[in-house]
Parts: C-alpha cells; sequence; structure tokens
C-alpha cells in the first residue's frame, strides 16, 4: 500500500464493513482496477452472522434465496443442509465466498473505524482507526450493516447484578450453557423468539420478560429437499433474473390478485391455513394484495394468528398476553419461528407482561417488576435489538463539508438520496443506508445492487476526470419526501418499530427503509443512471 508524506496509508476506495455488502465491494472495485481495502471490527468476514451467534439465530429468507448472484459457479456449487440457513451455515457461506474469491488479502480485521473526515482542498476521505492508523482514499463506502449497533437498555441497577447478563447480538463464541440456570430473556423480536425454545431446553427456570407481543409464523424448517435444490438450481438464472421485479427480490412467489375483503371469511382461513403449514412470512404476506395497506384486510390475517396462539397455548392469560394487538401483522419484521408458541406450555417456562408491570430495576439477584415482585435469575439475555439504520454510522465521528457531522445531519432523522448518499458528504456511499428498500428485502441481492450502482457511479466520475459526486439537496430532499409519502400510504407506520426508530428512547421517529419495492427502486436507480446520473452533481 502506497503512504503519503505523513505516512498515511493511500487507497482509491476504503471500506468500512466486511459484512456480505463490504465482500462484495472488494470484489466489485478489485474487478474494476481499483485498490481497495475493508477495515472490520470483528476478527473475520461476516458481519451479522459473525456477531449474532445465539442459539437458535436464523434467516428469515430461504437458504436457496439468500446467497450472492454475482457467480453462477458459486450458485451451482454451494449446498444448503436446510430450508433456512442458520447462523453457522450462513457464516461458513460467507467464509467461502472470502476464501474462494480472495478477498482476505484485502481486509484489516480487528479494527474499527473512529472517524471518517473529507478533506475539500483533495477531495479525500481520511479515515482513523483505534489502533492509531490513518488510511486516505477519494472514496469511502459505509458497508457497516443495518443491524449493527446492539444496545442494552439503560435498567437501574444493571452494574450491580451477581450473575452473567448476555446481548443476542454479541454473543460469546465459545457459547452460553444455561443448563441448571434461572435464566431472564428481556425481549421478544426476532432474536427473543428464535433463542426462547433452545434456552428453554438448557434452563431450570426462564422467565420472558416481554414488553410488545409480536407475530411469528412457523418456519416449518426442515432438510433440504435434494429435488427441490436441484430444480431450484437449474432455474436459478430466470429466478436470480426475475428478483429484481419483485418487490422483495425474491421470485417464485406468484403476486397475489384479490383482495383479502373479496372473498369469504371460509376462502380466506383456509388460504391463511395453506400458508401456515407451508411456512415463511413472504408466502403469507403474499396472499392478498393489501394486508400491508388495508388494516381491515389485515385484521383478518391478525385475528388468524392471533387464534393460531390461542390453539397452541395452553393458559388462556398467557395465550392472550402472547396475542399482538398493538400493531397490524406485518408493519413489524414478521419472525419465523420454531416451536416459540409451544414454549410456553413448558412447566418452568413463565411470560411475565411488563407492559402490564414493567421493569423497575435489575437487583443483585434479578430482577424486579414495579408490583414489587422479584425474579431471581443467575443470567439475563438481552434480545432487545439495536440501534438501527442509522446506529453504526453514528458512532464513526462522520465530517463532510463544512466540518458538518452525520450526527448533525441526521439529528431529525435520516435524510439521504436512494439511501445510497447523502447531500454534504461527498464521495460517501453507503451500502442500503436509511430510505433503500435494503432491510424490507433479500438483504444480499440489495447490497450487490448498492454495491454495483456504486462501483457504476465511481467508474462514470472517473472517466470524466472528475473528482467528485454529491446528490444535490433538491434530489434529496425530493426522495426522502417520496419515501415518506410511501410509507403513508401503507400501515407500516402503526407499529412501533426498529424501522420507526421508536425501540430507541429518544431517537427520531421517522419510518426509514423504502417500502416501494425492489422493483421499483431499481427502475429508479435506472432512470437516475440513464438521465446521466440526475440528482447527483460532480466535479472535478
Ligand atoms: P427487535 O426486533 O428490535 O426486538 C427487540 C425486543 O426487545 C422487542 O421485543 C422490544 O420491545 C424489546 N425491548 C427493547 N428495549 C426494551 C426495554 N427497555 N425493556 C423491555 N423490552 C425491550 O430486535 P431483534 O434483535 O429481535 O431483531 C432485529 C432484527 O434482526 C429483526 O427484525 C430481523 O430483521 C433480524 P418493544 O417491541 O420495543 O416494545
Amino acid at each position: 500500500m502506497s503512504r503519503d508524506v505523513s505516512g498515511a496509508e493511500n487507497l482509491d476506495v476504503v471500506i468500512i464493513g466486511a459484512g456480505v455488502a463490504g465482500l462484495y465491494a472488494i470484489h466489485k472495485l478489485r474487478q474494476n482496477g481499483l485498490k481497495v481495502r475493508a477495515y472490520e471490527q470483528g476478527s473475520d468476514v461476516g458481519g451479522t452472522w459473525y456477531w449474532n451467534r445465539y442459539p437458535g439465530c436464523r434467516c428469515d429468507v430461504e437458504s436457496l434465496e439468500y446467497s450472492f448472484s454475482f457467480s453462477p459457479e458459486l450458485d451451482q456449487e454451494w449446498s444448503w443442509p436446510e430450508r433456512y440457513g442458520n447462523q453457522g451455515e450462513i457464516l461458513k457461506y460467507v467464509q467461502h465466498v472470502a476464501d474462494r474469491f480472495d478477498l482476505r488479502r484485502d481486509i484489516q480485521f480487528d479494527t474499527r473505524i473512529t472517524s471518517a473526515t473529507f478533506d475539500e482542498a483533495t477531495n479525500r476521505w481520511t479515515v482513523t482507526t483505534d489502533n492509531g492508523q490513518t488510511i486516505t482514499a477519494p472514496y469511502c463506502i459505509m458497508a457497516t450493516g443495518n443491524l449493527s449497533t446492539p444496545r442494552k437498555p439503560d435498567i437501574k441497577g444493571i452494574d450491580s447484578f451477581r450473575g452473567k447478563w448476555y446481548h443476542t447480538g454479541l454473543w460469546p463464541h465459545e457459547g452460553v450453557d444455561f443448563t441448571g440456570l434461572r435464566v431472564g430473556v428481556i425481549g421478544t423480536g426476532s432474536s427473543g423468539v428464535q433463542s426462547i425454545p433452545h434456552i428453554a431446553k438448557q434452563a431450570r427456570q426462564l422467565f420472558v420478560f416481554q414488553r410488545t407481543a409480536n407475530f411469528s409464523l412457523p418456519a416449518q424448517n426442515g432438510p433440504l429437499d435434494p429435488v427441490k435444490e436441484a430444480r431450484h438450481k437449474a432455474e436459478y438464472p430466470e429466478r436470480r433474473a426475475g428478483a429484481v421485479n419483485t418487490p422483495f427480490a425474491i421470485a417464485g412467489y406468484p403476486p397475489p390478485t384479490k383482495s383479502a375483503l373479496e372473498v369469504s371469511a371460509e376462502e380466506r382461513n383456509a388460504t391463511y391455513e395453506r400458508k401456515w403449514q407451508e411456512g415463511g412470512s413472504i408466502s403469507f404476506l403474499y396472499a392478498y394484495t393489501d394486508l400491508l395497506t388495508s388494516k381491515e384486510a389485515n385484521d383478518t390475517a391478525s385475528e388468524f394468528v392471533r387464534n393460531k396462539i390461542r390453539s397452541i397455548v395452553k393458559d388462556a392469560e398467557t395465550a392472550e398476553a402472547l396475542c399482538p394487538n398493538d400493531h397490524p401483522m406485518g408493519t413489524k419484521r414478521l419472525i419465523l419461528d420454531t416451536g416459540y408458541y409451544e414454549t410456553y406450555n413448558l412447566p418452568h417456562v413463565k411470560l411475565v407482561n411488563i407492559r402490564k408491570n414493567p421493569i423497575a430495576e435489575i437487583t443483585e439477584w434479578g430482577i424486579r417488576t414495579a408490583d414489587g415482585q422479584s425474579f431471581e435469575l443467575d443470567a439475563i439475555v438481552f434480545a432487545t435489538g439495536f440501534d438501527a439504520m442509522t446506529g453504526a454510522m453514528k458512532e464513526i465521528e462522520i465530517k463532510g463539508r463544512g466540518g458538518v457531522t452525520i450526527g448533525d445531519k441526521w439529528k431529525d432523522g435520516p435524510q439521504t438520496y436512494l439511501g445510497v448518499m447523502v447531500a454534504g458528504f461527498p464521495n460517501m456511499f453507503m451500502v442500503t443506508g436509511p430510505q433503500s428498500p435494503g432491510v424490507k428485502s433479500q438483504m444480499i441481492f440489495s447490497c450487490q445492487q448498492h454495491v454495483d450502482f456504486i462501483a457504476d457511479a465511481i467508474r462514470h466520475v472517473r472517466d470524466r476526470q472528475m473528482r467528485r459526486i454529491e446528490p444535490s439537496r433538491m434530489a434529496e430532499m425530493s426522495w426522502v419526501q417520496h419515501n415518506n409519502e410511501v410509507a403513508n400510504s401503507t400501515l407500516y407506520p402503526l407499529a412501533n418499530s426498529w424501522y420507526m426508530g421508536a425501540n430507541i428512547p429518544g431517537k427520531p421517529r421517522i419510518f426509514m427503509p423504502y417500502v416501494g419495492g425492489v422493483n421499483n427502486y431499481v427502475k429508479k436507480c435506472e432512470e437516475v443512471v440513464a438521465n446521466g446520473y440526475e440528482g447527483f452533481e460532480m466535479s472535478a
């Protein structure tokens, strides 16, 4: 690597993060002849799949879909053991991709980026690391992930707890043995719902502290059927090409044609039952055209799931407490589980409704709720989620033009153009930033699509002997407005979810993902390029 007079290392593109987005960025930009390097806080590749090692951690997109699509050979070579990949299987796959495409030689592990500053005179980003290194490059890519900043709530007394505590997003690599222990799990999002049945198998006693009940559907996971795998692999070219024309970037699900309100209650329930047995969230949400746009239509699906919960959970009070009733189904990330509701029929598992009776404090011995009940615990698991979508970038001191930080710029909520760039932050790109469809899609598809867009934009700028690219404030404002209009035409804003920043006290409540569908988003990106990078300003 070359160095300048100050000793700083010089690159063409500095990439922050070596999860799926960072890895593909290395591959793609190297193919374009650029000198790149990724800096990664973890000791290996994988991002989400490196950190989230809690028991039961599994992807909610089927393994044949949740994979890179840039290499037809890779598509054919890799075999997935199960319908839905678990954390270990997915991490193994990502590690294989890093080795197969020789990506590790351009990654520095165990390195946290602490600041990134744009120099207006030289049009270069200067990035510093927690071990005192300085790197400069004209372009900087934030491949920092959407769910990569775990958050433990600030509950009074936590430091006095004598047992051990864990966060699902920072799980010990050696695993945790809960055998014979009294365990408390706080949080019932995906991480809680996936881990609770596993923790229950070991724990002597398990208390689940639930603030909000969530909708969860059965994954109906199992070994991958070899016939299905062979067929899917034969269809990969068409499936991969077809994904771009779908809202979630997953082909193979015929779009719904009818409103839920057009059919009889019997027909509706038979459809929901079929989808429930089939497993998976897309299939269920695709049952009717209006499940995410009409409250009345959604109510029919929500009530179907509530009735399922009532039929599975034997204790009527527990069942009722597990029935979500404060948000329409699907407006928070729909969870896929294996045996979650059944777990509450075990005699040593108890649900504690902390909406009714909040946690007052954590004591030396466990958790005390507001009504004075004490729960003696040996371990506490925080399944309390992440500072989603903006957290990771805000943790880096990013300074754009005029020394404005990303924290200042986003103090009332994120503002981006296409979820890829921010006005005032030239030459800084984001992979699946806020206001992109990333988290509402097959994430690896979106990471690739964003990186391809970014790589083409950098080539466009360089080919024209330009040195700076930045979205105009007008383009940014109109994209933010469009994003909000699309969200407001759906039921999504009705839920207090991490999509809204609602899980972090004090975070501005703005609906962050683009929910107009990958198909419409990609069309918009193509139009932008066809019109000479409309909305972007370039200068020498
Ligand atoms: P989520 O989905 O954000 O869930 C976090 C859970 O923790 C949720 O039930 C929260 O309740 C609960 N929570 C958060 N803070 C507290 C406090 N202070 N007290 C009690 N309960 C709390 O995170 P996950 O890790 O499960 O999943 C994140 C995504 O990863 C998921 O959507 C998939 O895309 C993969 P709340 O609902 O806020 O009342």
